[in-house]
């Protein structure tokens, strides 16, 4: 794959390409097909069954976005949980997070954590950092096993197909909940509110019968479907509108800030439409 177009299939009827001036790895694991392309416009990316998750240009919105609007949220995040983003960029951003102390990362595939360490070092960066503990194994399991422990749970998952589908399950949502601690917050990314808006209801329906707070938001990133993205938020006391601006930390973003903080929560009323 040297000098030709990498192109993904997002929906049965729309495709995003992007020119690959080199293939630097890729292996089938146990789990999925995984590789690490050089491209022109997005610098290094990584693609999971041939669906890009992240690269180099625009891996920050998206990390920030998934992490930071929880984080400040709890008044109190010390004990944090990421359920995928085996690439890393997701812990980076928890770690970065002055009130954390404790950032756990639970990835099944092992491999996506070894190529992200030796490809995407920018973002695979908080993989090494001292409050992070890597543990290779299900998610599922994991929020099962560990009941009233964590204060944020992030669910930084592929889309809702293959190895991804149980962490899209009210089952999952439950056991979530339950892993939380009396005023824990989780968050998972749900894809796109112009093609995924019926899952997005439903994910939202699920989690009002579970969790007291639920709110969505929005950001921008550029290489995912539709380009507009949502994030969905499940929690048992505090809810994200009642933030008070000048506890917000945002250290060294380039997304997220605390008026961004808002912002994301302002819908549109297609938007707002899918969580009433
Ligand atoms: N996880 C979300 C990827 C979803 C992208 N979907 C797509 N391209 N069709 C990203 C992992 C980054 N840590």
């Amino acid at each position: 794959m040297e000098g030709i177009w990498f192109t993904e299939k997002q929906l049965p009827g729309l495709a995003v390409s992007c020119l690959v001036k080199k293939t630097l790895h890729h292996e089938k694991s146990e789990y999925q097909d995984v590789k690490v392309v050089e491209t022109d416009t997005f610098g290094t990316m990584l693609l999971l069954d041939n669906v890009i998750q992240t690269n180099v240009r625009d891996e920050f919105i998206y990390h920030e976005m998934i992490s930071f609007p929880a984080l400040n949220t709890h008044p109190n995040p010390e004990n944090v949980l990421v359920i995928g983003g085996g690439d890393g960029g997701t812990i980076r951003e928890v770690a970065k997070h002055p009130r954390v102390k404790k950032a756990t990362l639970v990835e099944i595939d092992g491999v996506v954590v070894e190529v992200s360490k030796k490809y995407l070092p920018t973002i695979a960066a908080g993989l090494e950092d001292p409050k992070v503990e890597v543990k290779i194994d299900d998610g599922i399991k994991h929020v099962k096993d560990n009941k009233n422990t964590y204060d944020v749970i992030l669910v930084d998952s592929t889309d809702p197909i293959g190895p991804a589908v149980g962490l899209f399950a009210k089952e999952f949502y439950t056991d979530v909940f339950n892993a939380l601690k009396e005023d824990g917050i989780f968050v998972a990314q749900t894809a796109s509110p112009v093609f995924n808006g019926e899952m997005i209801k439903r994910i939202h329906k699920d989690l009002g019968e579970i969790f007291p707070v639920k709110d969505l938001y929005v950001a921008t990133i550029p290489t995912y479907p539709g380009g507009y993205w949502c994030f969905t938020m499940g929690s048992k006391k505090h809810s994200p509108r009642e933030v008070a601006k000048e506890s917000i930390a945002a250290p060294n973003t380039r997304y997220y800030s605390p008026d961004v903080h808002f912002g994301a929560l302002a819908l549109p009323p297609f938007v707002e439409e899918l969580v009433k």
